[in-house]
């Protein structure tokens, strides 16, 4: 069994305590791997290793650390296949998907090194003579990411990147379902040349090692995608120190599907929307808003093909659907289908478990009859199951839309271009889709949400320097003489 340890300073440690968690792969529940649990002292060695290394690694040139984060990238790359194939057995995402991720890590780190030769501010004229005004980004210092198992190297690689351009030094905690990815990560990192102590990695429980980097004095920024009720934690307590708190948490995500869509198009959307990642994607489809003259038909079609859906061990190239991360998530999917039930909800496909092998699989599970208010079509599942709700008009769909405490991500299939801008304007979710499901963002726009999905920051684009630097201000008077702003002009 390989063991897995924590990275200090450039080394790869055990824990201070010898206190160790196993990992098991979700398809096949085969234990793959042994990781250390870090204890408090580790995580404040963590911290200490990356305050030491700030001064170097903040003073180097940024396009010299985008050489570093270029060589990375190529690392990955040449990889890729590998990492995909350990993706799978870690997290249970097919292939197809699992490429899909570490190839979103690679797309990050290129953008990311590319960032080294800009970290743009911004010239502007003065109002008086002889006066040069700026803005600057500066690192901020320590930083701290806790990350969710779904996208298990992209979302580490959409905050380490970023982070590390920057010039911060991190510590990183990734989720104890899917620590290898971020390991592997860090492997690279480290072999393309990020000096020790700059990149710090602990393994172990969310509530004592994710906590103790939330609650360190010398770490000024967190950024961490997981669960609602961890991101209000983190926000109130990380709140106490004035850190900066990037949160991206939950969705309830909608597709609109209009009376003049191509409607098999909308169907292959909200298939791929809805049960790509079993469903265990922030930016997952869980509810289908359809105009009730097209309900019908759309039910009808969405049905045959997700019947259609091949489940089973995503290192199978002929599957469709992989397992659900864990035993707690299984649970809660069964939970929500029998509280679908109960509600009226009716139950027009799935609704099981399946054992094509000994792991956590659900069927793709579709409820029609649905109204907006059922628990079903309010709260985030987060697995394959997905609610059908009937609309008469585009304002209705709309209402309905934005009647969810998420606001993350939503689509509108329409071939009315008055349907798509009206939904574009008054959708409240960070990203919309036209004719597009609600899943595929990409590393060079922000990604967020606005409600209760995020405190109004942006991962990705050029947003991702704005998460993990301070903004200075530069006035330049070459005047020779006192200029008073606002009484000389
Ligand atoms: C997430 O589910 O937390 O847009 C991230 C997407 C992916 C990222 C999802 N590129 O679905």
């Amino acid at each position: 069994m390989q063991e897995y340890k924590l990275f200090l300073n450039g080394e790869w440690s055990d824990s201070s305590t010898g206190e160790t968690f196993e990992d098991i792969n979700p398809a096949t529940l085969e234990t793959i791997g042994v990781f250390q649990k870090a204890s408090l002292e580790d995580v404040l060695s963590a911290v200490d290793c990356a305050k030491d290394a700030f001064e170097s690694w903040s003073t180097t040139p940024a396009p010299q650390r985008g050489k570093i984060l270029f060589c990375a990238a190529r690392m990955l790359e040449e990889r890729k296949e590998k990492l995909a194939r350990l993706m799978t057995i870690e997290n249970g995402k097919i292939l197809k998907e699992a490429r899909g991720d570490v190839q979103e890590a690679i797309d990050m780190a290129y953008y990311a090194a590319g960032e080294g030769r800009r970290l743009l501010g911004e010239t502007t004229p003065s109002e008086l003579p002889d006066k040069f005004c700026m803005t600057l980004h500066r690192p901020m210092g320590v930083v701290g990411l806790i990350t969710p198992f779904n996208f298990p190297m992209a979302i580490p690689a959409w905050k380490i990147m970023p982070a590390l351009i920057s010039g911060n030094t991190l510590v990183i905690k990734p989720s104890s379902d899917t620590p290898i990815l971020a390991i592997e990560l860090v492997k690279i990192l480290s072999y393309a040349g990020v000096p020790r102590g700059v990149i710090n990695l602990v393994t172990g429980e969310g509530g004592k090692v994710g906590a103790a980097l939330v609650r360190n004095k010398d770490i000024r920024a967190i950024s961490f995608t997981g669960s609602l009720d961890n991101g209000r934690w983190i926000l109130s307590e990380a709140g106490k120190d004035m850190k900066r708190v990037s949160l991206e948490m939950g969705g309830k995500n909608p597709v609109i599907v209009m009376d003049d869509a191509d409607l098999d198009l909308a169907v292959d959307g909200v298939l791929w929307g809805a049960f790509g990642t079993a469903g265990q994607r922030c930016t997952a489809a869980s509810r289908v808003i359809v105009h009730e003259k097209k309900l019908a038909e759309f039910q009808r079609k969405l049905i045959e093909r997700a019947k259609g859906l091949k489940i089973g061990s995503g290192l199978d190239e002929s599957v469709d659907m992989g397992p659900l991360i864990n035993a707690p998530q299984i649970d809660k999917v069964e939970k929500y289908v029998n509280i679908g039930k109960e509600e009226g909800a009716r139950l027009a496909l799935g609704g099981n478990r399946t054992k094509p092998l000994a792991g956590y699989f659900f069927e793709p599970t579709i409820f029609s009859d649905v109204t907006a208010d059922m628990k079903i079509a309010q709260e985030e599942i987060f697995g394959p199951v997905l609610s059908l709700i009937s609309t008469e008009s585009l304002d209705g769909a709309i209402d309905i839309a934005n009647s969810v405490a998420y606001g993350l991500s939503a689509s509108i299939y329409t071939e009315n271009i008055k349907n798509a801008f009206l939904a574009i304007e008054q959708i409240d979710t960070g990203i919309t889709y036209v004719n597009a499901p609600t899943i595929g963002a990409e590393i060079h726009l922000p990604f967020g949400g606005v409600k209760a999905t995020g405190n109004g920051t942006r991962e990705a684009g050029t947003t991702a320097i704005d998460e993990f630097t301070d903004l200075k201000t530069v006035y330049f008077d070459y005047s020779g003489r006192l200029q008073k702003a606002q009484i000389d002009t």
